[in-house]
């Protein structure tokens, strides 16, 4: 059985004001991305960070279609997926350099940042737990009749954990209003997917009767113009719907790989390659292509750039969680 399409264009564009709203989105997860790397490297980050820098049009596409009553789940790589989705950036550096002023209380740190009010149901360090979170949220979604949707971002290694298809096919059955994009990075930690991966991701939804598509999730005005039919469609009760968006990650599976790997798993010239696909350089020459000029683009870059000067500056002086209150938040409507 043949699954979706591979979408390649469609008609609709954002409009200027919009597509520069996304261009900033991009921006600022890029450049706040480039800093948690040096962070690492000197030692800020209590722990380490997996970064999505190559990934950002797929998260700043789709939520460009949400509101904060719309809930997404992430996975271990979601500093993307928070931001896109609304989450404070200031909050965020927090949460990363595990300070009391940070989005968890510092007790999370950058595998799950999570902020309910905004919808962020969870990053999630467990590679597919994301997946039936975001099924359940759904469904309360159908229970309590609201229009709200949820969104499952996860990687084409979670697409190989069987609760995937559970998830499907529940999905499928109650008709929820889910959307489940598949971020295939054409990686799993440091195997190929070719490697690990059998046919077409998104083919697995055409058994469950799931609507599906492929799309090159490095196109950010695809990947808007995809989600917004596929969105608007759901909140008017089509049921699940599925997209595999191809992209790539820059940086290494996590931040200090170099240190644990005895040799590359991707060449130079791989990586090269990919980088003349950047989604933010696509993003800039759509821009320029339609009447934005350089010093505009300068501008927007310089304002990521200052808006991550001041996260980090307050993630670096907040203030570090007092000693024995590692369980506090722990468990729901508990305190230790
Ligand atoms: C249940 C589970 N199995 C294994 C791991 C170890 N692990 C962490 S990330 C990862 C690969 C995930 O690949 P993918 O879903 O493609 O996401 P990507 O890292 O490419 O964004 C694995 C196997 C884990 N965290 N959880
Ligand atoms: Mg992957």
């Amino acid at each position: 059985m043949n699954g979706g399409p591979r979408v390649t264009s469609t008609n609709q564009f954002p409009d200027i004001d919009v597509f520069r709203s996304l261009y900033m989105r991009m921006q600022v997860i890029r450049k706040a991305e480039e800093q948690l790397a040096k962070d690492v490297r000197q030692g800020r980050t209590p722990g380490q960070v997996h970064l999505s820098d190559g990934q950002e049009a797929i998260a700043v596409g789709v939520c460009a279609h949400l509101d904060d009553k719309d809930q997404i789940t992430s996975t271990h790589r979601g500093h993307g997926h928070f931001l896109a989705k609304g989450g404070d950036l200031k909050a965020m550096f927090a949460e990363i350099y595990g300070k009391r002023e940070g989005i968890c209380g510092g007790m999370g740190g950058s595998m799950h940042v999570a902020d309910f009010a905004k919808g962020i149901v969870g990053a999630n360090g467990i590679v597919g737990a994301g997946l039936g979170i975001a099924t359940g949220a759904a469904f309360a979604n159908l229970l309590d009749e609201t229009k709200q949707i949820a969104v499952c971002f996860f990687g084409d290694g979670a697409a190989n954990q069987g609760s995937m298809m559970e998830c499907l096919n529940i999905a499928s059955l109650w008709n929820l209003p889910i959307l489940f994009v598949c971020e295939n990075n054409g990686y799993s930690e440091f195997s190929p997917s070719a490697t690990v991966t059998a046919g077409v991701i998104a083919d697995r939804a055409t058994p469950f009767g799931i609507p599906n598509l492929r799309i090159d999730g490095d196109d950010i005005e695809l990947v808007w113009s995809v989600a917004k039919d596929v969105i608007s469609d759901m909140r008017n009760g089509s049921g699940p719907a599925f997209i595999e968006a191809e992209t790539y990650r820059f940086s290494g599976h996590f931040s200090a790989e170099e240190m644990v790997l005895e040799a590359p798993y991707r060449s130079a010239g791989e990586i090269h390659e990919r980088r003349q696909r950047d989604p933010i350089l696509r993003a800039k020459s759509q821009l320029l292509e339609r009447g934005l000029d350089e010093a505009e683009l300068l501008s927007i870059a310089s304002l990521a750039d200052r808006l991550v000067e001041e996260a980090v500056a307050y993630g670096e002086a907040g203030t570090p969680p007092e000693e024995g209150s590692a369980l506090q938040l722990m468990f729901a409507g508990r305190s230790v």
